[in-house]
């Protein structure tokens, strides 16, 4: 494949299988400028952590128009200074300790409960049967909404999640976006109050009962929050899932190792993330004219930072298309903090606020699939297939097992 004036990452080629672009996008077009949608992509990973980092030049301020609109309010990643610190801290509480073992609890009850009726088929979707509804269950039992909602507010999500994750939506289609997220927020409304009333011991309740200066979080704070906790830890998490036993049925012997050493399972899971990042595009805003891997990038344009080509650079990976969980370049318990090499979770002051609740469902949910099934390989005659750009997963993962 050829990268030149022609090339562009709205082609179906690309959406077809970005990989076998990156390494000349790196050596040939490492600042890639797209005039169809008036954007650079940048694929090095000195670059992309530099994007990532450098706060001063390259900010969030694109989310007012790329985010805020379906978030119905502000989102952690727009915040700065003594705000972001404050409200992020009190996501990050709950996120951990008690809260953290109260939510690998449901993890686990959602996830028995979803599997059982496959056990005696021997034939499972990764994705679709098991993946997407687990999600979205656990993350409504981490905010405390109702399940029988969960076909209305998965539609909605759906809204929300194109809205922020599309590269040229047409105005029609952002229409109806938009239409989709005020149903959400309409749905939330009462049930903020509600827990204004009479809090619980869901991250709603804590939302609403959080101070920051004294002063209590307005509705519309609240809503974007809830709106943000529901889109991050729904949209990439059944894709993570899938890609992981994906590359575990693609390496037999690695999938054995971790059979018998349960405890390699993290390195895989972090492998995964940085072999194949669920979330392949990464957004700022250049503040100022600014000189970026050789070429200059002019004040007030969108970068997008490529996460996928990122953590696929020799320069930062030896053998980087290799899918190695014992590579020595990885940093298995870095993998899931602000120290991580690979680029799944961003980094910076922005990076994941979920990243430690990530790995617990992964790991959680992924050790109970491997202790069920054995003998685990792809359905024969089914065809794979990734779909996305900015987010980016298999269509569906059939597999059979005994
Ligand atoms: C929701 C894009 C799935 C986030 C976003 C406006 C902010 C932020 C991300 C991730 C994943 C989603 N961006 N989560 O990339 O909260």
């Amino acid at each position: 494949p050829q990268v030149n004036a022609r090339f562009s990452v709205l082609s179906e080629d690309f959406a077809a299988n970005p990989y076998r672009y990156f390494s000349r996008l790196r050596e040939q077009d490492a600042i890639h400028y797209e005039s169809a949608i008036d954007s650079y992509f940048v694929s090095r990973h000195r670059d992309v952590t530099r994007v990532l980092t450098d706060h001063e030049t390259f900010t969030t301020e694109m989310l007012q128009v790329r985010a805020e609109p379906v978030m119905r309010g502000p989102v952690l990643a727009q915040m700065t200074g003594a705000e972001h610190t404050a409200k992020r801290k009190i996501v990050v509480r709950g996120f951990t300790g008690r809260a953290l073992e109260e939510q690998i609890r449901a993890i686990h009850a959602n996830a028995a409960e979803l599997v059982a009726p496959f056990l005696s088929r021997g034939r499972i979707d990764l994705v679709n049967d098991f993946g997407r509804p687990l999600a979205i269950d656990v993350t409504l039992d981490v905010l405390g909404l109702d399940k029988k909602d969960r076909r209305r507010i998965a539609d909605w999500l759906g809204g929300v999640a194109e809205f922020v994750t599309g590269i040229d939506l047409s105005p029609e289609q952002r229409r109806r976006c938009l239409d989709r997220a005020e149903r959400l927020e309409a749905y939330l409304a009462p049930v903020i109050g509600e827990r204004r009333r009479r809090p619980g011991d869901d991250l709603i309740s804590k939302l609403c009962t959080a101070e920051f200066d004294g002063v209590a979080m307005s509705d519309r704070e609240v809503t974007a929050l809830v709106i943000n906790v529901l889109v991050a830890a729904v949209e990439p998490a059944d894709k993570t899932l899938a890609l992981l036993f994906k590359h575990l049925i693609d390496h037999p012997e690695q999938l054995g190792q971790v059979r018998r050493n349960p405890a390699l399972l993290p390195a895989a899971i972090a492998e995964t993330l940085r072999y194949t990042p669920p979330v392949q595009l990464i957004p700022r805003q250049t503040e100022r004219d600014v000189v970026l891997g050789g070429s200059t990038v002019p004040a007030g344009a969108t970068v997008f930072c490529m996460i996928g080509a990122a953590n696929r650079d020799p320069a930062a990976f030896a053998s980087p298309d290799a899918f190695d969980i014992h590579r020595s370049d990885l940093g298995t318990a870095r993998s899931f903090t602000a120290a991580a090499r690979h680029l799944a979770f961003g980094s910076g002051l922005h990076q994941c606020v979920g990243a430690a609740f990530a790995r617990a469902e992964i790991e959680t949910v992924a050790g109970m699939l491997l202790s069920l099934f054995d003998n685990i390989r792809h359905t024969p005659g089914v065809r794979y297939r990734e779909t996305g750009l900015y987010t980016r997963g298999p269509a569906s993962l059939c597999i059979d097992f005994t």
